[in-house]
């Protein structure tokens, strides 16, 4: 195959390659206004509110007691009307846009509201899934959480595009308070004499387990976690949620690196990254063999030591290109990094989508620079007289894009 045909090879299939998404913050149609779609909650999506308010012409209090059309407005007014949308999240909202027909060059920000408007839920769903190539995806599934905890039920997990994850922070960050809520929903984690009844926590994560079926259990950890044996939340990590794991057979997805509300003011868009210790995920892998670790790290200074630390443990997985690591720069370096380190032994990205119409960009953009890299390593390839085929580089890109998500989580 010569150059131009191995390209045109490699884009072709990475372009009808369906997708595993294993990380995102969506939900079934079911619901409802829970699924954030559409033109405003893509505007006011928190990566471009913090855009917006660096400019400095409105503060944080004021912008964010505004209605979402009015921020929305505002946002589109900075950072599209009066300077050009560089930024990739800007960038993306072209993207998405584009992939609907819509020219917000020659369209008013009103007819692009109109189009939006005439979508029902589920043909909104069924028009991004086809649009995107997501054939599946995994929501964020958190059991303190009061606006979703109540949809959990047997229609919650009936739509089989949408799978579930236990998202367990609060047990390990913020244990003590934790530990009071479970009391309130009838589970006595602290016995009379202050020690902490690990039964009972394993069988309030195996309650919720029964209840929304999840493909794996969570945690974002920031970098400060304290990984000492004698800490409450290591203790809880390590007497808790690996057992529950291991009983389930659910692989633990740790997100590493997050320093939260580094900024308050800024809601969700005020958290920052920090460096982490990846001799603690090392740790874990060593002492729990036959758990399954599915790692993304936030920092982009710990991505070469996670990925040289995977080459080590087969039980651990590196995923995605997290948060502030989306970037095209950054998914390129990371990218290429880790196939020259682990092959095709990683999952390559997630979309951490907050926004239903967000899958289109997050994985257009990404499909874009992992099929450049993929490029390259068979080219390099060539240079040594190996030739794929283009079975070969189907098989390839279906690992990468479904098969290695669904080999470590189960997903059929
Ligand atoms: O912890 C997480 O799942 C993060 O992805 C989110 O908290 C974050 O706000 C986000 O959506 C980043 O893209
Ligand atoms: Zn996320």
């Amino acid at each position: 195959m010569n150059s131009s045909d191995l390209r045109l090879a490699v884009q072709k299939a990475v372009e009808k390659a369906k997708i595993v998404d294993v990380h995102t913050h969506l939900y079934p149609p079911c619901c409802d206004k829970l699924l954030l779609r559409g033109v405003d909650d893509l505007l006011t999506y928190h990566y471009l509110t913090v855009e917006t308010l660096r400019y400095g012409e409105i503060g944080p209090e004021k912008f964010f007691s505004l209605s979402k059309h009015l921020q929305a407005d505002i946002i589109w007014d900075v950072l599209f009307e009066r300077r050009s949308p560089v930024s990739e999240a800007c960038r993306g909202i072209l993207t998405t846009l584009n992939s609907y027909g819509l020219d917000p060059t020659s369209e008013s920000l009103g007819s692009i509201r109109q189009y939006f408007s005439e979508l029902s839920l589920d043909e909104h769903v069924d028009l991004v899934l086809e649009k995107s190539g997501v054939d599946t995806l995994v929501m964020t599934n958190n059991p303190f959480d009061e606006e979703e905890e109540p949809h959990w039920g047997p229609e919650f997990i009936s739509d089989n595009r949408f799978k579930t994850a236990l998202r367990i922070d609060d047990m390990l960050n913020s244990p003590q308070a934790t530990f009071k809520k479970l009391e309130q929903r009838g589970y006595k984690p602290v016995t009379d004499t202050g020690g902490l009844d690990y039964c009972v926590m394993r069988k309030f994560l195996l309650d919720c387990a029964n209840r929304i079926e999840p493909v794996y259990l969570a945690a974002s950890l920031p970098p400060g976690f304290d990984w000492s044996e004698d800490a409450i939340g290591y203790r809880v990590l390590k007497n808790v949620v690996l057992p529950c794991c291991e009983e389930r057979g659910l692989p633990i997805a740790l997100m590493i690196g997050v320093k939260k509300l580094i900024n308050p003011v800024m809601g969700l868009g005020g958290d920052g990254v920090g460096c982490s210790p990846v001799e603690a995920v090392a740790k874990l892998c060593l002492e729990n063999p036959s758990v399954k670790f599915m790692v993304t790290m936030l920092a982009r200074e710990n991505q070469h030591e996670l990925a040289v630390t995977a080459r080590k443990f087969p039980n651990l997985t590196v995923f995605g290109c997290w948060w502030f690591l989306n970037n095209p720069s950054l998914v390129e370096e990371i990218t290429r990094m880790r196939v020259e380190l682990l092959g095709l032994s990683f999952i390559p990205q997630h979309s951490d989508a907050r926004v239903l119409d967000q899958l289109i960009y997050k994985w257009k953009h990404s499909k874009g620079i992992i099929a450049e890299v993929l490029y390259d390593k068979y080219a390099d390839l060539a240079k040594t007289g190996w030739q794929v085929s283009a079975e070969d580089i189907g098989r390839d890109v279906e690992m990468l894009f479904s098969e290695n998500a669904k080999e470590l989580t189960g997903i059929k």
